[in-house]
């Protein structure tokens, strides 16, 4: 396929529930939606940077910066057989992950539209139905926080995860396991600690959790490894992983025993598929990770999802769980046994709301 042309959109999109992190509060969101256009066809990606530069160095304007003066112009008008050659051919540009992955999920979905199959099929994925959790932010305090979990128990949810901080950390926990002693529980920790102050984080070792995310900062595997010997349970990385090579020194030296796999953090769903294919033969459980997608990047965090090694539920709640308004026509709806369905139609197997799009969009840019 040769794309003609592409289209940036900068879109703001408002969370229903401010979103709280170690790293910030948030009350929108903002993203870029890709389009790439060939023969009447227009593939969809999206850009999962956020404004600001919290939950790792790329933002919207760097991906923007990136995107327009050197990923697409190396890709316009150049014949591509297989959206899996983008790792090699963008590969001159150094990092910059979300922005590669971005125009990477474009180049799917436009394959897929083209050969008639979905996003799924295209990536290997067996599941109709993908287990789901949903990721919950700092509350005011370790009783609202009880309160948010056990309304998201009442709508479905079976894993839930918490977000937590120095100071935060014990005390939340506590509170949610003491409140549901049987409940799938999980921490992120989004790089708050360091190896020094990470005694509060050998007491999360009694509550049974299903892992910790990220404890500590994320260009340090070694201090990981340090934490994972002093642990039972199992740390998972997340910003520590932005390729499949960081993914088998990381087990190699056991800085961990699970990976969360975000498409947009590693450039994109083949270098995603290639860290998945890696675990699998390692038998190293993975789940998809979530960065507040809209509908479009939900669609292909399912399609991911569906592929045979994702064994733990992953962070893809119901389209209600997020924004007052989305931009793509479809609801993901949450089955009564805490999955959601993946898409089946072609491609990303979305299609866009123009007027909600309109509404959400800041600038557009057209190439050329
Ligand atoms: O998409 O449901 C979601 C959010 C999941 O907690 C989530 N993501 O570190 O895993 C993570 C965070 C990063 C996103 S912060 C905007
Ligand atoms: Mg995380």
């Amino acid at each position: 396929m040769k794309i003609t042309q592409f289209a940036l959109r900068h879109l703001r999109m408002a969370l229903r529930t401010p979103f709280e992190t170690s790293f910030g509060r948030i009350q929108t969101r903002d993203c870029i939606l890709i389009e790439a256009r060939t023969d009447g066809l227009t593939g969809y990606g999206e850009c999962v940077a956020d404004a600001d530069p919290g939950y790792s160095y790329e933002t919207v304007q760097t991906a923007w910066h990136i995107l327009r003066d050197f990923l697409i112009p190396a890709i316009l008008n150049q014949e591509i057989q297989h959206p899996g050659q983008l790792r090699q051919r963008l590969n001159f540009v150094r990092g910059h992950p979300m922005a590669k992955a971005g125009l990477e999920m474009a180049l799917w979905d436009l394959m897929g539209k083209l050969q008639g199959q979905p996003l799924s099929a295209l990536l290997g994925g067996q599941r109709r139905q993908v287990e789901v959790g949903v990721s919950v932010g700092l509350q005011e305090s370790p009783s609202a926080l009880v309160k948010t979990v056990e309304n998201y128990l009442a709508q479905g949810y079976k894993r839930i995860k918490i977000k937590i901080k120095p100071g935060r950390d014990i005390t939340d926990a506590q509170a949610v396991r003491n409140a549901f002693p049987h409940l799938l529980l999980q921490v992120d920790a989004n790089s708050a600690y360091r190896l020094e102050d990470a005694h509060s984080l050998l007491q999360l070792d009694d509550l049974n959790l299903l892992l910790i995310e990220q404890p500590l900062a994320e260009d340090d595997l070694w201090d990981h490894h340090h934490l994972q010997a002093q642990l039972r349970t199992p740390i998972c990385l997340d910003e520590s992983i932005l390729s499949a090579r960081h993914a088998r020194q990381a087990l190699e030296i056991g800085a961990c025993r699970i990976i969360n796999i975000k498409a947009g953090r590693v450039g994109g769903l083949s270098e995603a598929v290639a860290i998945h294919d890696l675990c699998l033969s390692q038998q190293i459980p993975v789940w998809c990770g979530g960065m507040l997608e809209t509908g479009v990047g939900r669609a292909a965090n399912l399609a991911l999802a569906s592929l045979p090694g994702f064994t733990l539920p992953g962070d893809i709640s119901a389209s209600d769980r997020y924004y007052t308004e989305d931009i793509t026509q479809e609801r993901f709806v949450l089955n009564a046994d805490s999955t959601i369905d993946t898409p089946t139609l072609p491609g990303l197997g979305i299609s866009i709301d123009p007027p909600a799009l309109e509404r959400a969009t800041l600038a557009t840019l057209t190439l050329p």
